[in-house]
């Protein structure tokens, strides 16, 4: 309670846009050069978008690399996520190889493939009811339902190799531009009490948007929220997004989010 008035008190005032802007962006001393290695240039969607190299995802076999980090939140809550940047056509074979080895069962996705007319992530999955293979991994999309803000989609993906079958799915938030906000905060609170539904054990959850730094920051940061809110715990917003930038930069673009409630 008295917290929740603490918080309050520091959004109107600005206090807390202001630390917000003076957080660092970036982590002192931690590396990119896996992520700037010349072979790994063009599965890098953005020039500035970099995974530390201390959290990247690493991919098993030769071709290590993708766009991605091990975000784990674990103050009060325990909760795991590989964040990642949209594919691009040469890196969807990375992508589902990734929710393999990591053994996600749900996917995240706060992007539309397209805004404004510009490509911001490729259709790195198949039309249902088609089969589509991706490197070792086929995916089979059966169903696409969708209700006002979100798009749930349900997938099999089977390696092709041991022939072991797993039931993803896939949850596609339509109604958040990137460097804007969510169009209605009480829509994106429902879909993330829907990403919280889908919490198995400690397994990760794979999440990504364009870039995979803005909206994903704050689903993130959303999610830990509600779950310390939920365990009567306290919310400090900017430890959350410190805390989430020491494993992938820049995550959580704008403050205009701070006002969600
Ligand atoms: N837009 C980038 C950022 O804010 O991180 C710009 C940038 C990129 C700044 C790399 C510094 C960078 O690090 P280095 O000095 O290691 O190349
Ligand atoms: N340099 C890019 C740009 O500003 O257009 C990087 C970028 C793109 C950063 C999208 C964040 C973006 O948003 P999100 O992480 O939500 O996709």
């Amino acid at each position: 309670e008295e917290s929740m008035r603490q918080l309050e008190r520091s959004i109107q005032s600005g206090t807390l846009c202001f630390h917000f802007e003076n957080l660092y962006r970036r982590k002192p001393g931690m590396s990119l050069s896996c992520s700037r290695l010349p072979e790994n240039m063009e599965k890098n969607r953005y020039r500035d978008v970099l995974p530390y190299d201390d959290t990247r995802v690493v991919l098993q076999g030769q071709e290590d690399y993708i766009n991605a980090s091990h975000v784990t939140v674990l103050s009060g809550v325990c909760l795991r996520y590989v964040a990642a940047q949209g594919p691009l056509p040469q890196t969807c074979t990375h992508f589902w190889q990734t929710v393999w080895e990591q053994q996600t069962h749900t996917i995240i996705m706060l992007t539309t493939l397209t805004e404004r007319g510009r490509t911001k992530c490729h259709q790195y999955w198949p039309h249902p009811p088609e089969v589509k293979d991706y490197g070792h991994m086929r995916v089979k999309c059966h169903s696409e339902e969708c209700n006002l803000a979100y798009v749930t989609r349900q997938f099999t993906l089977t390696h092709t190799q041991c022939g072991e079958e797993r039931a993803v799915t896939h949850l596609q938030y339509v109604a958040w531009p990137d460097h804007g906000v969510p169009d209605d905060p009480s829509d994106f609170l429902l879909f993330v009490s829907s990403v919280r539904e889908r919490r198995r054990g400690e397994e990760p959850l794979m999440v990504h948007c364009s870039a995979g730094i803005g909206r994903t920051g704050v689903l993130i940061t959303m999610e830990t929220a509600l779950s310390l809110l939920d365990k009567g715990l306290p919310v400090f917003p900017l430890d959350i997004v410190k805390t989430l930038r020491d494993q992938r930069p820049m995550m959580v673009q704008t403050t205009a989010v701070l006002h969600i409630k």
